[in-house]
C-alpha cells in the first residue's frame, strides 16, 4: 500500500490487521517505523475460534466481530485464522505523518 499522509492530528487507539488463511501478519507503519505487528492466530476447531474470541480484553467489543469474523469452514480439520492480535494505545499520529501497511504471506 502506498503511504497515506494523515490529514489530522489524532490519537491512535487501536489497530489490527485482517488476513485470510496462509497469511502470517500485518505490519502497520508510521513514517516507516512499525507501530503494530498484528499476527494471525490459527486454530483447527470451532472451540479454538470461540476461545480465541471469548476474551473481552482481546479487542474493543465493537471491533471483535468484524476483526475476527469467520470466513473459512473451521470444521474441515485444517488450521484457519481464528483471530488477529490487536495493538492498543499506539499514541499520537500527527498531521502529515505517513501511515502504510504491508503483510507477510
Ligand atoms: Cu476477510
Amino acid at each position: 500500500m502506498r503511504p497515506h499522509a494523515s490529514k489530522y492530528n489524532a490519537q491512535m487507539i487501536g489497530v489490527a490487521g485482517h488476513l485470510h488463511d496462509v497469511s502470517e501478519n500485518v505490519n502497520v507503519y508510521i513514517n516507516d517505523k512499525v507501530i503494530c505487528d498484528s499476527k494471525a492466530i490459527y486454530g483447527t476447531s470451532v472451540a479454538d475460534w470461540d476461545s480465541a474470541n471469548s476474551n473481552s480484553t482481546s479487542a474493543p467489543p465493537t471491533n471483535r466481530y468484524t476483526l475476527s469474523k469467520r470466513h473459512e469452514d473451521p470444521m474441515d480439520g485444517m488450521p484457519h485464522i481464528v483471530r488477529m492480535s490487536f495493538c492498543r494505545n499506539i499514541g499520537a499520529l500527527k498531521q502529515g505523518e505517513t501511515i502504510r501497511v504491508d503483510a507477510n504471506l
